[in-house]
């Protein structure tokens, strides 16, 4: 199978260093300093258990030269996804379909709209990978991928699976996609956000009594949001599951984590933005993504104090969740955080 993975970021590099062992796989960006360094060296890998390889890697920022794929691995930011199912639709062959793997919502309806509902795919995937510098990439945790199920795609998610599994990726399949993507969205809400804010490691939050009660609040909100949609999470109990993906990749640093350290733009608009969102138009209350939005968003611009220690960004968020929910609408963008 010849794969294009868009996004050359750290979920591209691990995709593409195990998937390049099983396919044809071309990496495709636009980073020079990653391009370059994928060129002249090759992707530095380390596993979880500390071992390094080196592996060769194509890598371009020319669509073209990745045509024509059978499949396109969208692993871009969610704010990005617009221009990657263009650059999908440049690579994938006629039978070619693309599968996003990303965190948020909205990114299988904007494939959809570029390329067609049998040409775009979801799964999600708790895989954690951290690029410590361009051409080297950290395995931080092994996780389970799932691949939707549901409809008539160009390539077959059973198809999919297989190749995943066989490059070392635990996969399954299942047909409740939006379980899928609401499962995924309580996870990330319930960690991403905080361990960005307090520059933690996704541990820190099973470890902390008051982070752990914020992490709990924020899964809880989003299962309540789901819930009113009668979509079915893929688990019984959302503040469970997203401490026990906090325990289990206890020493990663989240993707919103390494984002707002490396002065990018997060995902906080399709992660708790779109809760919030969506939890207005239901009627559902969403305090804790909303302070938690905010929060993200004011650290994005600097406005956080970037210094301040834990404990105190802490007490300060919990007292903003109070407040939001005396007041019984969710925080505006002007509130306040500074200590
Ligand atoms: O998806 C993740 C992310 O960092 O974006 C988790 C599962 C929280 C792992 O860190």
């Amino acid at each position: 199978m010849r794969i294009a993975i868009i996004g050359i970021g750290a979920m591209g590099c691990l995709f593409g260093a195990k998937l390049s062992q099983v396919a044809e796989v071309t990496l495709v960006g636009h980073w020079p300093d990653q391009l370059a360094a994928l060129r002249e060296h090759g992707l530095r890998f380390i596993a979880p258990d500390g071992r390094s390889q080196t592996i060769p890697l194509n890598a371009t920022d020319d669509p073209q030269a990745a045509a024509p794929a059978d499949l396109a691995l969208i692993l871009v930011k969610s704010y990005q996804t617009p221009q990657a199912a263009e650059t999908a639709q440049q690579v994938l062959s006629p039978k070619g379909m693309a599968l996003t793997l990303q965190n948020g919502l909205g990114n299988l309806e904007q494939l959809t709209a570029v390329l067609g509902p049998h040409r775009a795919n979801l799964g999600i995937t708790s895989e954690g990978a951290a690029l410590l510098e361009p051409g080297v990439v950290r395995h931080a945790g092994t996780g389970h991928t799932t691949i939707a199920d549901a409809r008539e795609t160009a390539v077959r998610p059973d198809k999919i699976a297989e190749l995943f599994a066989s490059a070392g990726f635990a996969t399954s399949l299942s047909s409740n996609v939006n379980g899928l993507v609401w499962g995924k969205l309580a996870v990330n809400a319930g960690i991403n956000p905080l361990t960005a804010v307090l520059q933690v490691t996704n541990g820190f939050l099973a470890e902390n009594a008051t982070a752990r009660e914020l992490m709990i609040l924020a899964a809880q909100e989003v299962a309540l949001v789901a819930a009113a949609q009668n979509i079915v999470l893929p688990f019984a109990d959302a503040a469970a599951q997203a401490l026990a993906v906090a325990q289990a990749t206890a020493t990663n640093h989240s993707s919103m984590r390494q984002d707002l350290a490396n002065g990018r733009a997060t995902e906080i608009g399709a992660i708790c933005g779109a809760v919030v969102a969506a939890g207005r138009r239901l009627g559902v209350p969403t305090p804790v993504n909303g302070v938690l939005q905010t929060a993200v968003q004011q650290a994005e611009q600097g406005i956080w104090p970037a210094a301040a220690p834990p404990v105190a960004i802490l007490q300060q968020l919990l007292a903003q969740v109070a407040q939001a929910k005396t007041q019984s609408t969710d925080v505006t963008d002007d509130t306040d955080f500074s200590l």
